[in-house]
């Protein structure tokens, strides 16, 4: 008799040894570290969990080259738990080659690596068969499955019958194994446990209500990367084929982007605007996420004065563990005493509001300029950038005439 319950923890995409080039050397080696430590995190919740199954569905490693004390932190983490069975089949980023590091990992009884020989392992004890082609390149423009290896599967399909690819299935035109939903209905997969996008963590069911599940990335890398990120245990009841997922959060590395309107929170005095600002901030997020936060604040809004980055950066820098700033906020005009100013901003302004309210004046411009065919509309909508560029050029004393 099979067991009746299968427990299934899968994970995809650690891009363990990631560049992380925007830190500096030392934040780099700290989140590099992070990055192991949410490996042994899983670890840890296989345990926990007393999982039947690790799956590990490509991108381990974020690079072919790997360095031996890397490769023997992740083969001496893969011992810690002897009993749990290691499914792994390498990604575009980790590829099996024939002199690849995945060689060391034979010598580990539980772990189990699909490459070009191997497609599928099965469990007897389970009643479950895992499938899987293992990328062998950087890339793959089909399918990476052949006719063969179906002949192959329609002969030896199980109970449950369970894919664990390195893929796309959510763009046919992908350089990275696309693999289509009719593809998979096909076949009929009971389960499809996929790596390589990361931003996805809910279940997609094909037309045949066949569970496909990215894990996304175990931690984010990027600014495009943002939000919660981890590991999704997968419980399936051998007898009515019933499958529940919960997702589980690790909280070794954060990415997050912030937008904040500071229109509202202006004050005459620079330093009394920062603290505005950085109290919003401080009260918006929760700053104790995780071990490592990465933030990303764009400030956007109108104002009359130019934000003091460096001081606001400088104040809010030790809430985390990173953070950058980008100002993206517009510089607001009293256009009425602009008007009477005696200065570039003043001519500037008296310019433009004349090309506004006399169309032939801004006719004859355009011709001068050889641009009679463009319309009114459009110049208009130059002025007004050019006349915005200017303001901004004289705020940041940057000379016009340069270029
Ligand atoms: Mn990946």
């Amino acid at each position: 008799m099979p067991k009746e319950k299968i427990k299934i923890l899968h994970s995809a995409d650690f891009h363990l040894g990631s560049p992380f080039k925007f830190l500096d050397s030392a934040k780099r080696k700290t989140v590099q570290e992070a990055q192991f430590n949410s490996f042994y995190e899983i670890i840890k919740i296989a345990k926990k969990y007393s999982v039947d199954f690790l799956i590990i569905a490509g991108d381990l490693f974020d690079s072919v080259q790997v360095d031996n004390l890397s490769l023997q932190r992740v083969f001496d983490g893969f011992q810690t738990i002897p009993d749990i069975k290691i499914i792994i089949n390498p990604g575009n980023h980790d590829y099996w080659h024939i002199n690849s590091y995945w060689n060391k990992f034979e010598e580990l009884k539980n772990v189990y690596l699909f490459d070009p020989e191997t497609l599928y392992f099965e469990f007897p004890e389970w009643n479950i068969t895992f499938w899987g082609k293992a990328f062998t390149g950087q890339s793959a423009l089909y399918n990476l499955w052949k006719d063969a290896d179906e002949l192959v599967y329609a002969k030896k399909r199980n109970h449950l019958n369970v894919l664990v690819q390195h893929g796309d299935i959510l763009n046919h035109e992908s350089h990275y194994n696309p693999i289509s939903i009719d593809w998979i209905d096909k076949l009929g997969f009971d389960l499809v446990q996929l790596g390589h996008i990361h931003n996805i963590i809910e279940p997609y069911y094909t037309s045949r209500k066949i569970p496909c599940l990215y894990n996304g990335c175990v931690q984010g890398r990027d600014f495009d990367e943002t939000g919660k990120k981890g590991a999704q245990l997968i419980e399936i009841d051998n007898n009515s084929n019933k499958i529940s997922m919960t997702f589980l959060p690790i909280y070794q590395i954060y990415f997050d982007q912030i937008q904040l309107d500071v229109s509202n929170l202006e004050q005459e005095d620079n330093i009394r605007f920062n603290e505005n600002i950085m109290q919003k901030i401080l009260s918006d997020i929760n700053i104790k996420t995780a071990k490592l936060n990465l933030y990303q604040l764009i400030l956007i809004g109108n104002v009359s004065k130019k934000i003091n980055l460096n001081l606001l950066t400088k104040k809010l820098e030790p809430y985390f563990f990173y953070l950058e700033i980008q100002d993206q906020t517009k510089i607001k005009f009293n256009y009425k005493e602009l008007l009477q100013e005696h200065s570039l901003r003043g001519d500037v302004s008296r310019y433009a509001k004349k090309l506004a309210v006399q169309p032939d004046l801004l006719s004859q411009v355009l011709d001068d300029l050889g641009m009679e065919n463009l319309p009114l509309k459009d110049a208009m909508r130059m002025i007004e950038q050019a006349y915005y560029y200017t303001m901004q050029a004289e705020e940041q004393d940057i000379d016009i005439y340069e270029n």
